[in-house]
């Protein structure tokens, strides 16, 4: 099978179960495993922040930092098809209390000016005091877009005018970063908190970091137990994401040429709308216009996994197809034949 659903479906290599095998490992909880202490300094430098805490998931990253940020009845600015308000099982309400002022984005990109209109003080009665803006890069619904630095910067310039804080959904940063050549810390001076996930396109089977202050993850340590996310010897776990940051990051730029040949070959076929020149790391959204497309969305997906490749249908129209370190050149063409087949 050709798996395109997602970058988190990579499998450990051969060199990363080694590295996992044999790391050193005590309790986590106590402090005291020295894998995951070192993943944590290293993350932390990586982001160019005081401190970092490893943590199971990209979801329980986003979330404890939103936990961290604010106070129940708070409100938090996001796009609306934003990963911790659109996939993460209502987690905002049911763990931090907080209501969610949504604005649409292009391609997941929101600018300084929508942002800075919906600011709300909480002088008014009848106001939720607006307290966090969130931000994702890349953005996973806008197509794998990259955050345009121009954009962060002018956002930053309006939260501070307002004494507002911000967080970045950075699960696919170091994507962003392969693909304009900019260090992390040029995105993460923006923020006062980060999450970088080491389970998708780097290749890890488990885990995610928060990078921020030393004060912000000694709190967040707190809500990571009070979520369920302390674990024991999770060394063994963190040995997989030190090896990830050390062997898969430059090669993030095979997967982004692999979306973008991927795209190129999809591009003018009947019913299919998609621009090659949108793609810009490792994602291709495929939308189909159900006037000319002979199939929608599932029906394609169906088709294609009888012929060995799986995608993600999201709804009727809109297919989403992922690059990343288990897939091939070679199988990309191939995936690109099959689709072609069953559209033309
Ligand atoms: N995204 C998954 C699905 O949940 C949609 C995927 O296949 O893309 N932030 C972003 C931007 C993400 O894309 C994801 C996962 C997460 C956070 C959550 O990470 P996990 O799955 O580790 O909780």
């Amino acid at each position: 099978m050709i798996d395109l659903r997602s970058d988190t479906v990579t499998k450990p290599s051969p060199g990363m179960r080694q590295a996992m095998a044999a790391a050193e490992v005590g309790d986590d909880v106590f402090g005291e495993d020295p894998t995951v202490n070192r993943l944590e300094e290293v993350a932390a430098q990586l982001l160019g922040k005081e401190a970092a805490l490893f943590v199971p998931s990209g979801t329980m990253a986003n979330q404890i930092c939103i936990k961290v940020h604010t106070q129940p009845g708070d409100e938090i600015i996001m796009e609306r098809t934003s990963h911790p308000f659109a996939n993460e099982s209502g987690a905002l309400a049911a763990l931090s209390g907080v209501q969610v002022q949504l604005l649409d984005g292009v391609r997941g990109i929101l600018t300084a000016e929508q942002v800075a209109r919906v600011i709300r003080s909480g002088e008014d009665v009848h106001h939720a005091p607006t307290r966090l803006i969130c931000l994702e890069n890349t953005h996973n619904r806008g197509g794998g877009s990259i955050y345009p630095l121009e954009h962060i910067r002018a956002i930053h310039a309006v939260a501070r005018a307002h004494g507002l804080a911000m967080h970045l959904d950075g699960a696919r940063l170091l994507n962003a970063c392969v693909a304009t050549g900019l260090p992390a810390p040029a995105y993460t001076q923006y923020f006062d908190s980060c999450t970088l996930c080491l389970s998708k396109g780097l290749g890890a089977p488990v885990g995610s970091v928060i990078a921020a202050s030393a004060d912000f993850i000694k709190r967040a340590r707190r809500y990571r137990k009070m979520f369920g996310g302390g674990m024991r010897q999770a060394g063994i776990l963190a040995a997989a994401g030190l090896y990830a940051l050390e062997h898969n990051v430059e090669r993030l730029a095979e997967d982004h040429q692999h979306a973008k040949l991927l795209a190129e070959r999809l591009y003018g076929l009947r019913g299919v709308l998609l621009d090659p020149a949108e793609v810009e790391t490792n994602m291709v959204y495929l939308r189909l216009d159900l006037a000319t497309a002979r199939l929608d969305a599932f029906a394609l997906m169906q088709a294609m996994r009888a012929r060995g490749v799986l995608a993600l249908a999201l709804d009727r129209t809109t297919m989403r197809l992922v690059t990343h370190l288990d897939v091939s050149r070679a199988q990309v063409e191939e995936a690109a034949r099959v689709i072609r087949d069953l559209l033309a």
